[in-house]
């Protein structure tokens, strides 16, 4: 073979590569589209759960012990994803919320026992450390959040939650950390 006809089927296999590959390229695109647009979007009815969570808490900056906190809850707004905002995870592939960081969020108010938190039944972490719970029960429901495997609820200062551990805690047979520490101001 000539250096001349080398160059020629090199440059021939080149293209077909080319052209083959761009083929799966747009195949994988198609088929891409189809599984993220579809699954990426937050759930309606955990969107609206966490919104009815949201709204059952007053901000207050001394809520929060830690001097970098901020309200977190206030980039949750209904009309957007709520894979999007501020301490929300998402499972890529399905979409449910599988973890929320809530701590230092500068939330105040009482845990309700039957709170819709209750209903995001796909968690694996739960942060709401550093917040003011009044005083509030860990509820007994906590033992619906069969999948977590990080729950901290630890406080500072005067508004911690009840010393009382609901014994459903112990449902939650994926746990790898617990924090339920509370720090008493001297
Ligand atoms: C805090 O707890 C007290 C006593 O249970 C209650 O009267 C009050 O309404 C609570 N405040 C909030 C903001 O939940
Ligand atoms: C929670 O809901 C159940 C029924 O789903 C009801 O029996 C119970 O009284 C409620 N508890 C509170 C504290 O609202
Ligand atoms: C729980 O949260 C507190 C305050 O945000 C943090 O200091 C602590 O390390 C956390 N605990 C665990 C086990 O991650
Ligand atoms: C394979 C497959 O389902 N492809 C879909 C990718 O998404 C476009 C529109 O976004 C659909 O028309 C294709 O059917």
């Amino acid at each position: 073979m000539t250096m001349m006809g080398l160059l020629h089927s090199v440059a021939l296999s080149t293209q077909f590569l080319l052209i083959f590959s761009s083929s799966l390229f747009t195949n994988c695109l198609t088929l891409n589209d189809s599984t993220t647009t579809h699954h990426h979007e937050c759930h309606q009815h955990e969107s609206n759960a966490l919104l009815s969570f949201k709204q059952s808490f007053f901000i207050s900056k001394s809520a929060s012990y830690n001097t970098f906190s901020y309200p977190k809850t206030v980039s949750w707004i209904p009309t957007t994803d709520c894979c999007s905002w501020d301490g929300i995870e998402c499972d890529e592939l399905t979409g449910h919320v599988i973890s929320i960081d809530l701590s230092s969020s500068q939330l105040y108010g009482s845990m309700d026992a039957n709170s819709t938190l209750f209903s995001l039944v796909h968690l694996q972490s739960l942060d709401l450390s550093d917040n003011g719970f009044n005083h509030s029960q860990i509820s007994a429901r906590i033992g619906h959040l069969s999948q977590l495997r990080h729950l901290n609820l630890s406080q500072f200062g005067e508004t911690t939650l009840s010393a009382e551990v609901p014994t459903q805690i112990s449902h939650l047979s994926n746990l790898l950390s617990l924090d339920l520490r509370s720090y008493i101001e001297a």
